[in-house]
């Protein structure tokens, strides 16, 4: 597999090269690509050094797939140009997330959609791929009706310039911002920005992505994201309601034998999931599993993943493993 990454130098673009080194992805060339600035330069990829690449030249090695994590406008104009040039994008941006002829995939859940036909098949936001790994189990049992959620968000999900925000106010130097306000020793109720209705775009897409993945539009979910400063990883108090009653025991039972989840619920030896514990990790935790009182077939979960892994990089690198597995690329 010839393998482009573009954004290669980016915060998810490094996570992804580190990811297919881990996973030894079934390589034969890898092609990063970056912004003019970083034209000429090498990366290291197991011992071996690659010059990174523009656009164009990329285009022109026609590689099997191409990893994107350049943002929005940059994967509109270009995933095309490379998908007529033969080659399978995977684009971790929203630019085609709600596109109805685009696929949204999280392969625990809905990889069985893929076909040799999608050429861009779009990766989706992290906020919502950690739920979904958790949700799908639980809703193919008991049916959802409702999901609240409320997020608790690492300052990684908004790139480097928010991580050097934090580490900057931590020791007191001023420098650029990428927040509207301090994010140390603070929580900002707003992650991406806000639409007519009083929500954020990232609880839209929390919303709208977890029912096209899902494929289910009859659940109903509604959600609070929040900016904490913290890094490592994503956290999410998730409610949810279901059609059918539940035994908590086989609840935690589905959930151990889920793809892709590690439950970690022992309270009374103070074990829960955390960030710190999931950074760097390809899995997605969950604990606290516990019945909601207040109404009828409830239940209260708490989910961590790390959003540059699961949330990202590793859910497009292990949709690349699906369609090489099934000869879809
Ligand atoms: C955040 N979830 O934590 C965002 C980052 O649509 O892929 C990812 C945005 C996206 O700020």
């Amino acid at each position: 597999m010839k393998v482009a990454v573009v954004g290669a130098t980016g915060l998810v673009g490094t996570v992804m090269l580190k990811v297919l080194e881990e996973r030894n992805f079934p390589l034969t060339e890898l092609i990063p690509v970056a912004s003019e600035k970083s034209v000429g330069k090498e990366i290291t990829f197991k011992g071996k050094k690659f010059p990174i690449v523009s656009m164009d030249t990329a285009i022109s090695m026609k590689p099997d797939i191409a990893l994107f994590s350049a943002g929005g406008s940059t994967s509109l104009e270009h995933a095309p140009r490379f998908k007529e040039a033969g080659t399978t994008v995977i684009d971790n941006s929203s630019a085609w997330r709600m596109d109805p002829t685009i696929k949204l995939v999280v392969p625990e859940v809905n990889a069985h959609e893929l076909s040799i036909d999608n050429k861009i098949i779009a990766n989706p936001n992290c906020s919502t791929i950690q739920m979904v790994v958790v949700l799908k189990p639980l809703h193919d049992k008991y049916k959802i009706k409702r999901v609240v959620v409320s997020t608790y968000q690492s300052v990684t999900g908004t790139g480097v310039k928010a991580v050097e925000q934090l580490m900057n106010e931590r020791k007191g130097i001023d420098g650029p911002k990428a927040y509207a306000y301090e994010i140390d020793l603070n929580v900002l109720p707003h992650i991406d920005v806000f639409t007519e209705n009083g929500y954020t775009k990232e609880e839209i897409k929390m919303i709208k992505e977890t029912n096209k993945i899902m494929s289910d539009d009859s659940i109903k979910v509604t959600a609070t994201t929040v900016r904490i400063p913290v890094m490592g990883g994503h956290s999410e108090s998730v409610n949810i309601e279901f059609e059918n009653d539940f035994d908590l025991a086989e609840v935690r039972s589905i959930l151990e034998k889920a793809p892709g989840v590690i439950v970690v619920d022992d309270v009374a030896n103070l074990k829960y999931p955390m960030p710190k514990d999931a950074h760097e990790k390809d899995e997605v935790f969950v604990g606290r599993i516990r019945r909601d009182d207040s109404v009828p077939k409830a239940l209260n979960l708490w989910i961590v993943a790390d959003n540059l892994r699961k949330g990202a990089a590793t859910n497009a690198v292990q949709i690349a493993e699906y369609l090489i597995q099934k000869e879809l690329v």
